[in-house]
């Protein structure tokens, strides 16, 4: 019978694997931003002032339960009760709040401080359009991903064009809600580079949970170059296959919804392609970006992400597949 009782012992442990999902790409507690630094130190210090807290009350009924008469005299006494359960509490609370309250005016000063260009991030279903300012005042229309240069603070206006959504990317800074007819400023300053992952934190129908993306913090001067990049038209396709494409593009009217700069296509039903091919994900960290995630999306994507508001050209053949595959995995 001793298998009967190691079982309910591991069960008692299960809960803990989910601590698992904590860590990675998309953990508040592994800040890469100067707010999330913040936000996290405030989670230990609030963490750890209620476990201290949790540990004084199970030593207080511990006392009352088996201490001595005296002991259990003492812990009823009238000013332990006030002391403990009045004064203690008021303290330690009104304690935390003012600590949280400057967490938060940190962050409103941040956002007062962001100089220099700002990103605009336009909450879509399933996706986000992503809008950078160039230095020079222009704007540069990306998608599904967004990219900060490390150590410069920079204003994020959030804003969407059909129902809420929230952007949050739990590395880097708190979460803020995309509202209808509102514009609301998030300040981040990532500060390392690296990749991390962004989620839509509000129910905002049926593919909202396949409506990520990777925020790609880089070294201010690859960021810069980076831009410039993204702000050229798109490139001429290198092969014939990829020339293919770019007719079957045009032909089966992808250009409606989409646009690719320095053609003719010039739809913003959905993403930007001019430079889709250097993004790491495709649909929103759906999958991840090669060219057979081309072929398999263009065909099947209401099977990949149902629900998603493109149609799925499953009468394309397997030649003009590949042939949009090359052209669009080339556009980078
Ligand atoms: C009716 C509008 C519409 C048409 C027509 C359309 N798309 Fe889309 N497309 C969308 C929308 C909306 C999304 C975003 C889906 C999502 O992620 O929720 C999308 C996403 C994509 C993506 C992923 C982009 C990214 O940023 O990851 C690719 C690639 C793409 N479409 C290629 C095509 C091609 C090729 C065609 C033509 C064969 C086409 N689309 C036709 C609306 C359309
Ligand atoms: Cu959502």
């Amino acid at each position: 019978m001793k298998q009967g009782t190691r079982i309910p012992a591991l069960a008692k442990l299960l809960p803990f694997g989910t601590l698992a999902g904590c860590a990675g790409m998309q953990s508040a507690l592994q800040p890469t931003g100067a707010e999330a630094s913040d936000i996290g130190t405030l989670f230990w210090t609030v963490t750890g002032i209620s476990v201290l807290t949790f540990l004084l009350v199970l030593a207080f009924m511990a006392g009352a339960l088996k201490g001595s008469p005296g002991l259990r005299r003492r812990i009823s006494d009238q000013r332990t009760i006030v002391a403990c359960g009045i004064v203690l509490p008021v303290f330690v609370l009104s304690g935390l709040l003012t600590y949280g309250l400057l967490v938060m005016e940190a962050g409103s000063t941040r956002t007062a401080s962001a100089e220099g260009p700002g990103i605009t991030i336009v909450g879509k279903r399933w996706w986000w359009r992503v809008v950078y300012e160039t230095p020079d005042g222009r704007e540069v229309v990306s998608a599904n991903e967004l990219r900060l240069p490390v150590g410069r603070p920079v204003a994020i206006r959030l804003e969407t064009e059909d129902v809420i959504h929230s952007f949050w990317a739990p590395q880097l800074g708190g979460k803020l809600d995309m509202i209808p007819g509102r514009t609301n400023v998030l300040t981040v300053e990532a500060t390392e580079a690296g990749i991390s992952r962004a989620q839509c934190a509000e129910y905002c129908g049926g593919a909202h949970a396949m409506m990520a993306m990777f925020v790609v913090a880089l070294p201010p001067d690859e960021y810069d170059a980076w831009l410039a990049a993204e702000a050229q038209p798109a490139a001429s396709p290198v092969s014939a296959l990829a020339a293919k494409g770019e007719a079957i593009f045009a032909e089966y009217g992808c250009g409606a919804c989409h646009t690719v700069r320095g053609s003719a296509a010039a739809g913003i039903v959905g993403p930007d392609l001019t430079h889709v091919g250097a993004r790491h994900s495709l649909a929103a960290a759906t999958l991840a970006n090669d060219r057979d995630a081309f072929v398999r999306w263009i065909a099947q994507n209401q099977h990949i992400k149902p629900g998603n508001l493109m149609p799925p050209f499953d009468m394309l053949t397997p030649e003009e597949l590949a042939a949009l595959g090359a052209y669009l995995d080339g556009l980078e």
